[in-house]
């Protein structure tokens, strides 16, 4: 029975890998609204404000908008933060428009507003630096940072709400001509799928024009590059935001794939501008940059003797919704992203064995095959935290269920996992199987759970399970139903120390349009799918959070993803999806993580080696490299590939995956701090290098690059045999960089041409900067709480350097009551020291200071003393390495909770 379920599933995937292709996915083109809209004449809007309704209250104006066929409310509202909502509803619509719930982190916080002109064709208003313009007669909004205009809503006329109305051919008498609609505007068909578009059209845009603008980033998710190409009708398609299950997944499209994050940043060396479309539907996005249409316009204005002037344009397409934006005006990179961040929240901090190496496949069979992985991770000392396990340990894909055979005795395996300090996560998926006697089954349609169809049914489609519906997680009740399946004793066979992977939560549905839901199923509330599709997977993983919560009330749970939206950050990590074992698949993780990174999910992690096809054993280990700079660090196979578990390779390779894996726990105190500051201030803990050099015009396409903060610089090496890499060293002359293999010291900017073997990447500390490290890696980052930590001090060109360190159980939520420890470490006139940022909170660490390494140090101490507030002067001993690179003070052997000063002479 197991094994004919596995054909099943292999068949099906084979049928759905021969008929899945481009063609399943709509372009543009076919998709009614975005062409609609594609369509809108430039320059010739006809939307006006009409400004004698103006009212200004504290915080916001408000006035009628109109075009020739209807009324809307439109607001403008000041935030905290130099950032601006803008805000239009119909007035008396036919239905309700549907308003985004769940991605913003609370209401946003309000600031005060000063109407600083006023006539009968603008306002212009003030808010600390920034100042709108309002303009009535074709509208327009004109954003200001002092006195620079850095973004244009409506510059380009585009801005458009089609407003709710009564079918034409019901309201004509027969004799009337009915006005000329798109074909698809009433209802649609896509293959063999037909929208029923119950209220007609209901689409919205709005261009926004950034003036100075040199790149567009953000929109994630799509594999492609950072920096945003030029799309247009004609030539590229735009972005799509619309969560979707792409079987083999190209790369360098705009695409959807299965997240969708509508943040847009636009970034010039003076401003960096973002504006967050706020809209749950599906979305298009067209981008031009002046890069790349100023060729025709530079001979233009050779001849017109005008200056090329630096834009980058943007034109928002949603197919129903409010209209509700965001626009933050920075003014830097590391502003906008923390302006976003206060809307749609942070990452919680997650647990400390989060970060260390996750072991995966589609499938391990049984209990005896997960134990001995365990087992030969062990023999051949390669750090294990986490094994997985994929769909095939439920019975007959029946979510919190346990295939009787292969996992009867699933405790045992919790606990014998457990004893060796690791941890499980299974996957749970959203289908569920119709089966009758499947209690979930059962229960949800007994108590009507399930997501209806457009005549009420409840909606049947195909997934792994075969038939199955789909739990509606907009109901409240539906909601506190299956988050209390998480509970030990509902999921029979769990233990507290098993964690949740949620997958397939686009939703997928097989036999769907674009294997997914038909845009009109009806949700709780009344909206049609078509309202909230890009919100499925953030519901189910806010659901799962409850459920894990409740279960296991102070242990911070960890969920991994596969759909997101804005906001998903504060609830679950997230993967790239099925990747392909292709070099080019390893080149795209960075880029793509990155994008997700500044769309607010820094929880980000590619397949290691490639889901899809068989990696050579160059590809896995450098796929291993360069993972072990993403925070997210998994290796995940498909079930049709061979097995590739790291031992499983000759001596070299074996040898190679275990120094990265080494290399990556060394780091584990650096993830986990940069994740707690990550979680006080907003900020990526990933970083492009535009983030932290935002002036320099060379790093803007870079994207093999990646920064940790502001202490790690890591560049992909994702050739086959490369003997060499490009690494772009940024900070300008003053700046150092030390590679991290043989701490040889570089200075910016400029490329280098870097060495490489199949031995490492290039990795690099940041002159300035102090990294925390614990370098006795053991089996298990559990097994490491109480080691003792090594700084690595890396010196600026002015002998100094900073870092902070953040310890606490590395469980729980204990923290909340600051039971921690945040320390800063301070390196000047060659002295280190330590303090404590948030004085009240205390954590009785055990661990203490093994070893201080200084890079960059001069060549003339001797020796080192350490004072502490309790004890005298001791003195350390200080040695160099053979090239005179590093100076190491040996054994400060201080608590990691005391004071101290460390001077050396
Ligand atoms: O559950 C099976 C797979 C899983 O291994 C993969 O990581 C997911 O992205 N899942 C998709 C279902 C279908 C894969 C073709």
């Amino acid at each position: 029975m197991a094994r004919a379920m596995r054909l099943f599933a292999f068949a099906l995937l084979v049928a759905i890998a021969a008929s899945v292709d481009r063609n399943n996915f709509k372009t543009c083109d076919q998709s009614s609204f975005c062409r609609r809209l594609r369509k809108v004449e430039q320059d010739n809007s006809k939307y006006i404000l009409n400004l004698d309704t103006l009212q200004v209250s504290a915080h916001s104006l408000e006035a009628d908008l109109l075009n020739p066929d209807a009324t809307f409310k439109f607001t403008l509202t000041a935030l905290a933060g130099n950032t601006f909502r803008l805000f239009a509803d119909e007035i008396k619509p036919l239905h309700k428009r549907y308003k985004v719930v769940g991605a913003l982190d609370g209401e946003p916080k309000l600031t005060k507003l000063e109407v600083l002109e006023r006539t009968k064709q603008e306002v212009v208003i003030k808010c600390g630096d920034s100042k709108v313009k309002l303009i009535a007669e074709p509208f327009k909004i004109e954003f200001y940072n002092k006195d620079t205009v850095v973004a244009v809503v409506n510059a380009r006329g585009l801005f458009t709400i089609e407003h709710l109305r009564v079918k034409p051919q019901e309201q004509a008498d027969g004799n009337e001509e009915l006005p000329k609609e798109d074909p698809g505007a009433w209802e649609e068909n896509f293959k063999s799928h037909h929208d029923s578009k119950p209220r007609g059209p209901e689409a919205l845009a709005m261009d926004v024009t950034f003036p100075g603008a040199i790149r567009a980033y953000g929109l994630p998710e799509h594999a492609d590059h950072l920096a945003l190409r030029s799309t247009g009708p004609g030539a590229t398609d735009p972005y799509r935001l619309y969560n979707l299950d792409v079987f083999e997944y190209e790369l360098e499209t705009t695409m959807a794939i299965y997240g969708a994050v509508p943040v847009l940043y636009a970034h010039g060396p003076e401003n960096t501008v973002g504006v967050f479309w706020h809209n749950s539907a599906e979305t298009w996005v067209d981008i031009s940059n002046s890069k790349d249409t100023n060729v025709v316009s530079s001979i233009v204005n050779l001849v017109s003797g005008k200056k090329d002037e630096n834009k980058v344009d943007a034109h928002f397409m949603s197919e129903s919704g409010v209209l509700d934006v965001f626009v933050m005006l920075g003014p830097k990179p590391a502003d906008v992203v923390k302006q976003y961040a206060a809307l749609t929240g942070v990452a919680p901090l997650p647990q400390y064995f989060t970060f260390g190496y996750h072991q995966c496949r589609w499938n391990y069979n049984d209990e005896d095959d997960v134990k001995n992985v365990v087992e030969k991770f062990d023999e051949g000392d390669f750090p294990l935290d986490v094994m997985w396990l994929d769909i095939e340990y439920t019975d007959g894909k029946k979510y919190f269920t346990w295939d009787p055979v292969k996992f009867s005795h699933s405790t045992v395996m919790l606990n014998n996992l457990t004893a060796t300090g690791r941890k499980l996560v299974a996957i749970i998926d959203p289908h569920v199987k119709r089966e009758s006697g499947y209690f979930l089954h059962e229960d949800a349609l007994n108590n009507d759970y399930y997501v209806k169809d457009k005549d009420g049914k409840v909606f049947e489609g195909w997934c792994w399970p075969g038939s199955s519906s789909y739990p509606d997680f907009f109901d409240p009740t539906v909601v506190d139903y299956y988050s209390n399946l998480y509970s030990l004793d509902k999921f029979k066979g769990s233990t507290e120390n098993l964690y949740i992977w949620n997958d397939m939560n686009e939703p997928s549905v097989f036999n769907g349009p674009e294997i997914t839901m038909g845009k009109d199923m009806v949700h709780y509330g009344n909206w049609e799918h078509r309202h909230v599709h890009n919100l499925y997977g953030l519901y189910y993983t806010m659901v799962t959070m409850k459920g894990l919560q409740a279960r296991s009330p102070n242990k911070r749970p960890f969920i991994l993803t596969r759909a997101f939206f804005a906001g998903s950050q504060r609830y679950a990590a997230m993967w790239t999806g099925d990747n392909a074992a292709e070099w080019s698949h390893l080149a795209i993780s960075y880029p793509m993580c990155l994008s997700v990174a500044l769309g607010g999910i820094s929880f980000c992690g590619a397949d290691i080696g490639g889901f899809f096809h068989n990696p050579d054993p160059e590809l896995l280990l450098r796929w291993y490299q360069v993972a072990t700079w993403l925070p997210f660090f998994r290796a995940h196979a498909h079930i049709d590939t061979k097995r590739r578990e790291p031992y499983l390779y000759g001596s070299d390779v074996q040898m190679r995956i275990r120094n990265a894996l080494k290399l990556r726990y060394a780091h584990l105190p650096m993830w986990y701090t940069q994740f707690w500051e990550h979680s006080r201030t907003g900020e990526p803990v990933i970083r492009p290098l535009f983030y932290e050099f935002p002036e320099d015009s060379n790093v803007l396409d870079i994207d093999n690059q990646v920064l940790i903060g502001k202490s790690v610089m890591a560049t992909a090496v994702s050739q086959h045999s490369a003997s060499s890499a490009s690494v772009y060293l940024p900070g300008g002359s003053e700046q150092l960089w030390y590679d991290l293999s043989d701490f040889k010291s570089y200075t910016g900017s400029g490329y280098i041409t870097y060495p490489v073997n199949l031995d490492k990447i290039p990795v690099f500390y940041m002159g300035g900067s102090i990294v925390s490290r614990k370098d006795r890696p053991r089996r298990a980052s559990s097994l490491m709480h109480d080691d003792p930590y090594t700084l690595y001090v890396s010196l600026d060109n002015n002998k100094s350097a900073t870092g902070t360190l953040y310890i606490d159980d590395s469980e729980s939520y204990e923290y909340k009551k600051k039971k921690y420890l945040y320390i800063r470490f301070n390196y000047k006139d060659n002295t280190l020291t330590n303090s404590f940022i948030d004085q009240d909170a205390k954590y009785p660490t055990l661990s203490w200071l093994e070893r201080v390494v200084v890079l960059g140090a001069s060549n003339n101490f001797r020796y080192a003393t350490l004072k502490t507030p309790k004890g005298e002067d001791t003195i350390l001993q200080v040695s160099y390495d053979s090239e005179g690179r590093s100076l190491i003070i040996r054994k400060p052997g201080v608590s990691m909770r005391e004071k101290f000063t460390i001077t050396l002479h």
